[in-house]
């Protein structure tokens, strides 16, 4: 058999959905992957000759590049070519870019984005590198798609085969002897590892000596290395302009309705005939109609829910104790195992003054971010209710989450669930737990407190005609789901003056 990209074989076709090739004038040039809808990645230097949009192409979903056409693909016009503005042709640094696709690509078996590998890349560990390029040094290209594994070399070991000159944003992948390698085409094409439940994009077709030579492995960008670089340039892309944002935040509250239909009930706590206590009419939410939650990840988990105020601005519980400059907002999310399009990171979390005293009094924080949220159908924000707004039989209250509780015992914990809750007055809430709640406070039927329910930092939001209005956050409450115990919020109408003067500037 002849050997392929080098030393490979034909790959499976349309084993590798995130794979595409980048056509120059309807000529394959390079290759890329899709990370998102409207963007691929690729490298830089595929666009240091040719740096105009309007030559470029992506051809998704594709196989056999000499048929005229196959059924599976997808070919979109690139609109946004942005190379790193780090790229250096010498050292080959930072040799990535990020194409923009003139119309979203369609998901499916053939075409679907890869998420990037974001953990240390561990020596020795095999990858496998797919591509349409040439299968001997200066040989010509393939029609079918080629992949071939190559294992992951150490930077000490690579510098000694390349005399130093492999940066930290660089990695090697090959053997030693030679003959399993990337070559002239396949640049920009993925480096694609198995966690052991799918495949990540670790690294990029970048540059090397020749191609299958001993001691002189294939280099690849390190992915990772540039994963703020990319979201920044992603959420900037597609953020909407001034004109559109205030608009957008004149309509905030707006429930996203959806041709699916689920009921809403009101949440109660009840106890089988085993004695076993459940919480009863959570449902999941229909994807995407609470636009404003979002998902507080530390690491890439769920740790509390929040809920967008402003293009710029989250309010979730303080005692989440979010990461400034570490942790992110995940928006437009449904299903936690679904990637969002939007994920930013908080650039400051800020929280009203508060005494040491226990249980702890203004629980509530305002997280920045640190690019602004692109709203749209999937991603809009909630209205603050003015400081004197009284809650009273005219609203209905719901709350929503993630994560796994009694209340998801017959539902899927991953996908955001919701339920109504019915309020408990002051008067009655004081009786149940004291001076522990006051004023600053929202008391809700049990099945609302985060032990039942919602997961740390869920909002309450209530509705008003058509309008949507944050009236709680979930705090400290009863540990394991009591049913005697109404569930606790921080009155956000409380902090309202609070939020304006901070939120104010942006
Ligand atoms: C190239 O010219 C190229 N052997 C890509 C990969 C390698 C060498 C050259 C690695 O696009």
């Amino acid at each position: 058999m002849e050997t392929r990209i080098i030393g490979g074989q034909e790959a499976w076709a349309h084993s590798w959905p995130w794979q595409v090739s980048l056509q120059l004038s309807s000529m394959p040039a390079c290759g890329g992957a899709i990370i998102s809808p409207q963007w691929v990645v690729s490298a830089a230097h595929c666009f240091k000759r040719y740096n105009k949009e309007s030559l470029w192409k992506i051809l998704a979903g594709r196989h056999d590049l000499d048929k005229p056409q196959e059924p599976e693909e997808q070919l979109v016009q690139v609109s946004r070519i942005i190379s790193h503005h780090g790229y250096d042709t010498k050292t080959k640094e930072s040799d990535v870019a990020l194409l923009k696709l003139e119309h979203p690509l369609v998901f499916n078996e053939f075409v679907r984005p890869i998420n990037i590998w974001m953990t240390p890349l561990p020596e020795l560990l095999k990858c496998t590198i797919t591509g349409w390029g040439s299968t001997r040094e200066n040989g010509p290209r393939v029609n079918r798609l080629q992949e071939v594994n190559v294992t992951i070399l150490s930077s000490n070991t690579c510098n000694e085969y390349y005399n130093g000159r492999i940066r930290t944003s660089m990695f090697c992948a090959g053997k030693e002897e030679g003959g399993v390698d990337a070559c002239q085409g396949d640049s920009g094409g993925p480096l694609s590892c198995f966690t052991g439940t799918r495949h990540e994009l670790a690294g990029l077709v970048s540059w090397g000596v020749g191609c299958g030579r001993a001691k002189k492995p294939g280099v690849y960008t390190k992915v990772q290395q540039h994963v703020q670089w990319i979201s920044e340039i992603m959420n900037d892309e597609n953020t909407v302009f001034e004109d559109d944002l205030a608009e957008e935040e004149d309509r905030c509250g707006k429930q996203h309705l959806s041709s699916c239909e689920r009921t809403l009930g009101l949440a109660g706590i009840s106890v089988s005939q085993g004695g076993k206590l459940q919480v009863d009419n959570v449902t999941e939410s229909c994807p995407f109609s609470w636009p404003w939650m979002v998902s507080l990840q530390s690491n890439r988990r769920h740790y509390c829910s929040g809920a967008l105020i402003h293009h710029r601005w989250v309010v979730t519980a303080k005692h989440c104790s979010v990461s400034a400059k570490e942790d992110v907002v995940v928006l437009g999310l449904h299903d936690m195992n679904q990637k969002s399009v939007q994920t930013i990171l908080v650039d400051d979390v800020i929280s009203p003054m508060h005494d040491a005293s226990f249980p702890p009094q203004s629980d509530l924080s305002l997280l920045r971010l640190s690019v602004s949220a692109k709203l749209g159908p999937k991603v809009s924000s909630i209205c603050v209710p003015e400081e004197d707004e009284e809650l009273d039989d005219s609203w209905t209250c719901i709350t929503a989450g993630w994560g796994k509780t009694r209340a998801t015992e017959n539902i899927n914990p991953s996908k955001l669930h919701q339920a109504e809750l019915t309020l408990v007055n002051e008067t009655a809430c004081g009786q149940k737990w004291g001076d522990f709640v006051n004023d600053a406070h929202i008391c809700s039927h049990p099945a609302g407190s985060a032990s039942c329910l919602g997961d740390s930092g869920a909002p309450l939001f209530c509705r008003k005609h058509d309008t949507y209005f944050l009236f709680g956050v979930v705090t400290w409450g009863s540990w394991r789901c009591n049913a005697d115990k109404p569930a606790i919020f921080t009155r956000v109408p409380e902090y309202s003056s609070w939020i304006d003067d901070e939120t104010d500037d942006q």
